[in-house]
């Protein structure tokens, strides 16, 4: 049952989100929104990170009176501990979705991909190239196979590090190589990270929070940038593609299947059998006028780059939109699917439907994917949908009315294609509108909600705020979700709010002033577009001389606190709307807030106020611009006649 201390319009911004809400309250389910509130005195041991439960003679937390644990650790080392766990988590759930396409790659280069295929040779010959394979008289599936077992050995090697870290510019490789944090194998990195802080191991918070940075580049540069490689050869390689977003993307009149989650390898299927003339066919003897596919998280960023599939709503939305009554099925994968989903689809006839076994909830159907005969089981779960409309009770029925038009699909190799056209594509153009000054610089706005903050609301202003000030807006993961429910992902968005210069290329160009560049795996392919201005030149050798920002304004997962960190390993500033659980520790604080400047040339900054932030965003940018020495004022100053004839003579 919700208490309603915090009033219903600080909760969330877009009127879709509020009215569910309302809904919610009334209906006195209970919700992130209400279970936020239930849970408002939140433990302040926890929240600094001085808590210890990593042996039994504990758990033991850090006060002024007990200032070390049984064992003899001080907050440092605690704190550090913590930090350094979280961080292996994001990177293990980005790794591991990494790992999976993979395997699938290999699949498929073995001839066992059942209905999966290499769809995109053009890039699945440049990767292999970038890896040394000799790719010239050999097939598709040679050089797949041949690039999945590099891929795999990214997670296995042992002693070796990374090819992947190949992929930055020299500058940085030699960061790391000085700092000593080149990963070797993810999964060696991952139970390396776990050894060092199991019980009297690694205390010297420096040496953990060192290992946090190799770890964090494991996954940036590692598994996630590998997952974005295998599933643009798999999928596609995204381009610009129109499509929807909010909860009333969903149909009065359709049969409605939500996909959430973060792998793509089934939601890729669904999208193809949710068009497919019988599944069609069956949904109208139903009684439905058709079948609508939308999504919510990642999974529906990956499928709306590569199809547009519409997207229903971002983290905080996946109790609201269960709450239209209006779902036939949500089918989870994998990560942030919330374990209260089966709770409220009670209520109706939706059915919740799990399908990987890493992934059970109690209360959901779970159906296991199979992966060999993919379309089957894509079909098979649309079947169950259409059956379940039969159920669906048209008195409970709400659906909001909010839609946005969006333009999604901003692939690197798509920006340097619109930017360059076919022969030339090429970066040069934003380099030089960035050395000119009409673009200031790039920001990353990426990551989740978080009922902590109004939901999207930092983001918004945020955006706003620097897309106004001439930045280009980079979005991922649910922080792009909340920019398509503002129609900031749409060109017409330059226009109406893009400061002069911004505006004016984006107008060139036929670009939105944010850009929706994916997945949260998907950051890696912001990694890729800040290497490719490094390479373009002009603009600094090393991505720290780029003037770009990572910013996560309402994050709440250890994804991010991953993210954050390989950002920052990578020497790209990274701004946090909420801080990390660090308080506790100020050698910790100190270290990631300042003392990571030295070693990398980037460190976080945490800053609770999104106008605040905005001019932060603008002062780290400005520093590298001045850094760069291309921040003078335009030398076209206006001449009057009499000038003119001087300068003639
Ligand atoms: Ni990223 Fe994507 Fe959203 Fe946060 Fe969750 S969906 S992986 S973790 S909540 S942005
Ligand atoms: Fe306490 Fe040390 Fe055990 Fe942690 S490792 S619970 S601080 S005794």
């Amino acid at each position: 049952m919700s208490e309603t201390n915090v009033p219903r319009e600080k909760k969330a911004m877009d009127q879709a989100s509020l009215q569910m809400i309302e809904r919610a309250e009334k209906l006195g389910a209970s919700t992130t929104f209400s279970r936020y509130e239930t849970q408002k005195v939140q433990c302040g041991f926890g929240k600094s990170g001085v808590c210890c439960r990593i042996c039994h003679m504990g758990p033991c937390r850090i006060t002024a009176k007990a200032p070390l644990g049984i064992c003899g650790a001080d907050a440092d080392t605690i704190v550090a501990r913590n930090y350094l766990r979280e961080v292996a988590g994001g990177t293990a759930a980005h790794s591991d979705h990494g790992r999976h396409l993979v395997l699938l790659l290999k699949s498929v280069a073995e001839g066992k991909g059942g209905q999966y295929a290499i769809k995109d040779e053009k890039v699945l010959r440049r990767a292999a190239r970038k890896f040394g394979i000799i790719d010239a008289d050999k097939t598709k599936k040679q050089v797949a196979g041949e690039l999945a077992d590099i891929f795999l050995k990214e997670f296995t090697s042992q002693e070796e590090h990374l090819k992947t870290l190949s992929l930055a510019p020299l500058k940085r490789q030699a960061v790391w190589k000085r700092q000593n944090i080149e990963p070797a194998g993810i999964d060696r990195m991952l139970v390396e990270a776990l050894h060092r802080t199991t019980m009297g191991v690694d205390h010297d918070y420096k040496n953990i929070l060192m290992h946090a940075f190799r770890t964090a580049l494991s996954d940036g540069w590692g598994g996630s940038r590998v997952a974005s490689i295998v599933s643009d050869i798999i999928f596609g390689t995204p381009i610009p593609i129109a499509s929807n977003a909010n909860l009333g993307v969903l149909g009065e009149k359709t049969v409605n299947i939500l996909v959430h989650g973060h792998e793509p390898a089934l939601s890729e299927m669904l999208a193809i059998a949710v068009s497919d003339p019988e599944m069609v066919k069956a949904a109208k003897e139903a009684g439905a006028e058709g079948i609508t596919l939308a999504g919510i998280c990642c999974t529906a960023n990956e499928i709306l780059m590569r199809h547009g599939i519409p997207l229903a709503g971002n983290f905080l939305q996946q109790e609201l939109a269960l709450l239209t009554g209006a779902v036939e099925v949500m089918i989870t994968d994998v990560q942030c699917c919330m374990p209260s989903l089966p709770e409220i689809a009670k209520a109706y006839h939706t059915q919740i439907v799990s399908t990987s076994d890493i992934a059970q909830t109690i209360g959901a159907v779970h159906e296991a994917f199979d992966e060999q005969h993919a379309l089957e089981s894509a079909k098979g779960l649309v079947r169950r949908a259409i059956e379940n409309y039969k159920r669906r009770d048209p008195a409970k029925v709400c659906i909001p009315l909010a839609k946005r038009a969006l333009v999604a699909g901003f692939s690197v190799e798509s920006i340097r294609y619109m930017l360059g056209g076919t022969f030339r594509s090429t970066f040069r153009p934003l380099n030089d509108a960035i050395i000119q000054g009409r673009i200031k610089g790039v920001a990353g706005i990426v990551g989740c909600n978080n009922p902590k903050i109004r939901m999207d609301s930092y983001m918004i202003t945020l955006t706003r705020e620097l897309i106004k000030r001439d930045v280009l807006v980079l979005n991922t993961g649910c922080a792009a979700i909340a920019s398509a429910k503002e129609g900031l992902l749409t060109p017409e968005a330059a226009l109406e709010l893009a400061g002069p210069g911004l505006r004016e290329v984006c107008e060139a160009v036929g670009i939105p002033p944010v850009l929706h560049m994916g997945s949260c795996v998907d950051n890696a392919r912001i990694l890729e577009a800040a290497t490719e201005i490094v390479l373009e030149g002009g603009l600094g050798d090393d991505l720290s001389d780029v003037p770009a920002v990572g910013i996560a304004p309402e994050w709440m997962s250890e994804k991010a606190v991953a993210i954050g960190t390989y950002c920052v390993a990578s020497g790209i500033d990274v701004v946090l709307g909420l801080p990390f659980h660090i308080s506790g520790s100020e050698k910790v604080t100190n270290f990631l807030n300042k003392g990571t400047h030295e070693l990398f040339g980037a460190s976080f900054h945490v800053c609770p106020d999104p106008h605040e932030a905005a001019t932060l965003v603008m002062d780290l940018i400005n520093a590298k611009r001045d850094k760069l020495n291309i921040n003078k004022k335009s030398e076209r100053t206006l001449l009057d006649m009499k000038q003119r004839r001087e300068a003639h003579v």
